[in-house]
C-alpha cells in the first residue's frame, strides 16, 4: 500500500470530532468533500504571505500571486492531460462552467431546429442551462433514457436513435450523483463526434474519484468543481479544446479579459483570459492545485478502487441486512454514491435520525427531480464515500439504519 494511505484520516482535521455525542461518520461526499490540512495550509499561506492581485502588478507579491495562479493552471492541465494550460479556464465550479459553454458556445452555434442531447440522469446544473439556451435559440432538448428498473444504467441501445445529425451538443454526466452509475464517457464522446456534435462532460462526481484524461475521453468540454475533490468551495474549472475556446465569444465582460478597450468597443484577450473577467478566485485556485497534488500522491486509480470497494460492500450489506430497502444504482462497477429508499420512512427522517447518531447522510431529490419522478420517488437517502471512509463506518451506517427502521416500525 502507498504509505500516504496509512494515516490518511489524520490529514482531515474535521473528521476528528463528535457529533451528537458520537464520532462523526461523514458520508455526504457527493455534496462536498472534506479538505486535507495541506489544502487549508495553502489557503492560509497565500493570505499570510502572497496575497496580491494577479496579472496587473509588477511588485513582488503580485508576481508571486500571478506565478502561483498560472502554475495552478499548468497543474490542472497536467491533472487532466490537456494539451496545454490554455485549455483550462478557472470558474466558480461545475455549474458556472456549464453555463459558460451554454452561453458562449451555445448562443453562437445553435439555431432553431438543432437538438441538445442530455441523459435522463443529469443534475439540474446540466439541464437548466441547456433549457435556457433552448429558450433563447429555439433549439430543442432530447434525452437518452435510463433503462427501466433500478440499476440506473443508460440505455445505450437507444443511442443511435437519439444521436441524430441534428444533435449539436451532447452533454452528460460522467458519474451520477444519485445512482452512482459510471457512464462510458469515451464511448459517448466518440458517438457525439461521429454526428458532428460537441461533447460536454459533467465531471463533478468523477474528477476527484478516478483518473481522467481528456484526450482518452475525447471530450470537447469538461466541467468540474474544486470542492468535491478535496479543494475549496467557489472554484472549479472548464477544460475546453483549444480551437473551440478560441472561436468562442466571451461570456462575461470586465477587466482582465480584454486586449484593448475603446469607449464604444473592445478587443478580447486570447483564451483562457477571455473567459476570466474580473479578479479571479486566486487563493482558491492555488489551493485547488494543492488538492490535485494530494490526490495524485494517493493515486487516483487507488482512490477509485477504494470508493468502489466501499460502495459495493455497503450496497451488499444494506441490501441483505435492511429488510424491504430499495437500492438504486448498480451493485457493481460503480462510484462511491449509494442511494436507497426505506419504505415508510421519509428520507428527511432518515437523515435527521442518522444525524442524531453522528452519521452525515443526505436526503432529497439530489437536484435530480425528473429522474426521481421516473423512479416513482420524491426523494432518496444517500450515503456517499470518499478516500477517508472506512469499513468500520459502513458498520455504523448499517447499525444506524437498523435502529431507524426499528423506531419507525413502532
Ligand atoms: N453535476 C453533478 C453531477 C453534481 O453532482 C453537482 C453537485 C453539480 C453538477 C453541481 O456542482 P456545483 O459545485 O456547481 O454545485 N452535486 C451535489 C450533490 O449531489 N449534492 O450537493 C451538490
Amino acid at each position: 500500500m502507498n504509505p500516504a494511505w496509512q494515516n490518511l484520516r489524520a490529514d482531515f482535521p474535521i473528521l476528528n470530532q463528535q457529533v451528537n455525542g458520537q464520532a462523526l461518520v461523514y458520508l455526504d461526499n457527493a455534496a462536498t468533500s472534506q479538505k486535507p490540512q495541506c489544502v487549508i495550509d495553502a489557503l492560509v499561506n497565500y493570505y499570510q504571505r502572497d496575497n496580491a492581485n494577479v496579472h496587473r502588478g509588477i511588485h513582488t507579491l503580485s508576481m508571486r500571486a500571478t506565478f502561483a495562479y498560472e502554475a495552478a493552471r499548468e497543474r490542472s492541465a497536467k491533472f487532466l492531460n490537456a494539451t496545454e494550460p490554455g485549455e483550462i479556464v478557472f470558474t466558480a465550479g461545475t455549474t458556472d462552467s456549464i453555463n459558460l459553454v451554454a452561453n458562449a458556445w451555445g448562443d453562437k452555434n445553435l439555431k432553431a431546429g438543432d437538438i441538445i442531447l442530455l441523459t435522463e440522469m443529469e443534475h439540474h446544473s446540466n439541464m437548466v442551462p441547456w433549457q435556457l439556451l433552448a429558450q433563447r435559440t429555439g433549439a430543442k432538448l432530447r434525452y437518452l433514457p435510463v433503462v427501466a428498473g433500478d440499476t440506473g444504467l443508460l440505455d445505450l441501445t437507444q443511442l443511435d436513435q437519439v444521436l441524430t445529425p441534428e444533435v449539436k451538443i451532447f452533454a452528460f454526466t460522467h458519474v451520477s450523483n444519485t445512482l452512482g452509475v459510471i457512464n462510458p464517457a469515451a464511448t459517448l464522446c466518440a458517438a457525439a463526434k461521429k454526428v458532428g456534435a460537441i461533447s460536454v462532460v459533467d465531471a463533478a462526481q468523477s474528477i476527484g474519484h478516478m483518473p481522467i484524461d481528456v484526450r482518452v475521453l475525447g471530450c470537447d468540454f469538461l466541467a468540474a468543481s474544486g470542492h468535491k475533490m478535496c479543494g475549496p468551495t467557489g472554484v472549479g474549472l472548464l477544460y475546453g479544446r483549444k480551437a473551440l475556446l478560441e472561436a468562442m465569444p466571451p461570456y462575461r465582460g470586465g477587466g482582465s479579459m480584454i486586449s484593448n478597450v475603446e469607449y464604444f468597443e473592445s478587443k478580447w484577450a486570447a483564451a483562457p483570459q477571455k473567459f476570466e473577467a474580473g479578479t479571479p478566485n486566486i487563493a482558491d485556485v492555488i489551493a485547488l492545485a494543492r488538492a490535485m497534488d494530494y490526490l495524485d500522491d494517493l493515486g487516483r486509480e487507488a482512490i477509485a478502487q477504494h470508493d468502489e470497494k466501499l460502495a459495493e460492500h455497503a450496497y451488499a450489506r444494506l441490501a441483505n441486512e435492511i429488510p424491504g430497502i430499495r437500492m438504486l444504482g448498480p451493485a457493481h462497477h460503480r462510484s462511491g454514491v449509494i442511494s436507497f429508499d426505506l419504505p415508510g420512512v421519509h428520507a428527511h427522517d432518515v437523515v435527521t435520525m442518522a444525524d442524531q447518531e453522528g452519521v452525515a447522510l443526505r436526503g432529497g431529490h439530489h437536484c435530480n427531480q425528473p429522474l426521481m419522478r421516473k423512479l416513482g420517488l420524491s426523494s432518496t437517502s444517500r450515503a456517499s464515500f470518499y478516500l477517508y471512509n472506512t469499513e468500520a463506518e459502513i458498520e455504523r451506517l448499517v447499525a444506524t439504519l437498523q435502529k431507524i427502521q426499528k423506531f419507525f416500525a413502532g
